[in-house]
């Protein structure tokens, strides 16, 4: 069965023109206008919509086992919420607890990903080493098509990745042709100052923000940086959340250095406030690392985003329900970390990016989709409109509105850091491997 998008903009990362879509067979089979169109097809109208590549959310965690309990949506809500957002593909975590072996851990998370209603790739941590580990990267890369392995800085005691696990493993990545990203905070220094905030009678989510201030983001990627620097790796920084540590990229990109930095929708427009806030569910549903800043670093994300020097926006969807979170009700470390964002990350960047000006439609395009595949090696099957690509796309009714609520939204979640959020611009359908899952309000993943 073919479909054929209709009367639409196609809008790419760097074109903007009218034009007709066909699909075919989970592929995109011709763009342009008068197209050869084989009988049965079904016809969407696109008229006054764009047409997209679906979004890819290069960072989430489904389901995932964390401070003593698991994210509350699996891969298949997680990705059918991604899918009602105009997200179509995700990159998720495999993360091996220390001592657990690399292909272990992914043949588990590949068995969890099995229910995912998206398609999903995965990015593998790297939380500890010995020759095992040096062979499984290989394996990884060479038969399972892992491109990235990722290294937490942070959460000492558990999956922090000290020097002595970044050399080898950034070097391994080298050898690969794959690319090493970070968590980039000194869990050294949160760990220090999570003790000093109890030791202070500090046990509630205000204290989360202090004991992670944004030296402490700061100091870790560019230590991250001048590692890769030494080594002469490409690095990716997940979740840059300061201008401390987008004050190192900057830097090192002007010296040429290969370096790619990813932003939270959150971090866009959050500030620390919400950890003050009287209510200790609210503030403590906003627990997340790295902690949503204090003013100022929001709009430096964005200059980021416009200059450049961040590529990508991603969610971190880690989601965790209030009773969930009151585990750490007398002690904030104890809060499992993590917000949603799946649903929400296209629309609320339209509306706060392209509907201000700070974006171009086609940097919307660039930032939400093309950019992550281009910088984890899956473009142009993922994050173009062309012929031979997946059929993965969005149509985009830039007038249509909706009000952001844990109520309504698709993920398992009881919060919503956007809780009454209007926004306008949403996707009026989302089209996944050529099957629409997503069309006027109704998710059919
Ligand atoms: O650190 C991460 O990215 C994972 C554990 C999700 N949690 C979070 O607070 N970002
Ligand atoms: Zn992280
Ligand atoms: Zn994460």
């Amino acid at each position: 069965m073919s479909i054929l998008i209709k009367g639409g903009t196609i809008l790419t990362h760097d074109d903007t023109y009218r034009g007709d879509v066909l699909l075919s067979d989970g592929l995109i089979q011709a763009v342009g206008s008068d197209l050869d169109v084989p009988a049965n097809t079904d016809i969407i109208d696109a008229g006054g919509q764009y047409v997209m590549p679906g979004g890819i959310d290069p960072h989430t965690h489904m389901q995932l086992p964390f401070m003593g309990t698991v994210a509350c949506d699996d891969f298949f809500t997680g990705t059918a919420a991604g899918l009602a957002g105009g997200t179509t593909s995700i990159i998720d975590f495999v993360i091996p607890q220390p001592q657990q072996g690399l292909l272990d851990a992914f043949h588990i998370w590949r068995g969890w990903a099995e229910s995912s209603a998206a398609d999903y790739g995965f990015h593998v941590a790297v939380t500890w080493w010995d020759d095992s580990v040096y062979e499984d990267m290989g394996t990884l890369v060479e038969k399972h098509g892992v491109n990235s392995f990722k290294h937490f800085m942070a959460y000492k005691n558990a999956i922090m990745a000290t020097d002595d696990i970044l050399v080898p493993s950034f070097s391994r990545c080298l050898e690969l042709g794959a690319i090493p990203t970070v968590h980039a905070e000194n869990g050294e220094l949160v760990y220090h100052l999570q003790r000093k905030m109890l030791e202070m009678g500090l046990t509630g989510p205000e204290a989360h923000p202090l004991s992670r201030p944004p030296e402490v983001e700061g100091e870790a990627a560019n230590r991250a940086i001048k590692i890769a620097q030494a080594l002469n790796t490409p690095i990716y920084l997940v979740h840059v959340s300061t201008k401390d540590a987008l004050d190192a990229i900057i830097y090192a990109r002007n010296q040429g250095q290969r370096v790619y930095g990813e932003c939270l929708t959150g971090h866009l427009l959050l500030d620390d406030s919400v950890y003050r806030d009287e209510n200790w569910e609210r503030a403590a549903a906003h627990v997340m690392s790295p902690p949503f800043r204090p003013k100022g670093h929001q709009e430096a994300l964005w200059r980021g985003l416009q200059t450049g020097n961040l590529q990508t926006t991603a969610t971190d969807h880690c989601v965790f329900c209030a009773e969930q979170k009151a585990a750490g009700a007398d002690d904030f470390t104890l809060i499992p970390n993590g917000t949603a964002g799946v649903e929400d990350r296209m629309s609320v960047l339209w509306h706060e990016g392209v509907g201000t000006g700070k974006l171009s439609m086609n940097e919307f395009v660039a930032v939400t989709s093309t950019n992550s595949a281009k910088i984890f090696n899956m473009y142009p099957r993922k994050g173009a409109v062309a012929a031979g690509a997946d059929a993965d796309l969005v149509i985009w009714d830039p007038e249509g509105t909706r009000t952001i609520s844990a109520s309504t939204h698709h993920s398992n979640v009881d919060f919503n850091i956007f809780e009454g959020k209007t926004v306008k611009g949403i996707p009026s359908h989302t089209i996944s491997r050529g099957k629409v899952v997503w069309k006027d309000g109704q998710l059919n993943a």
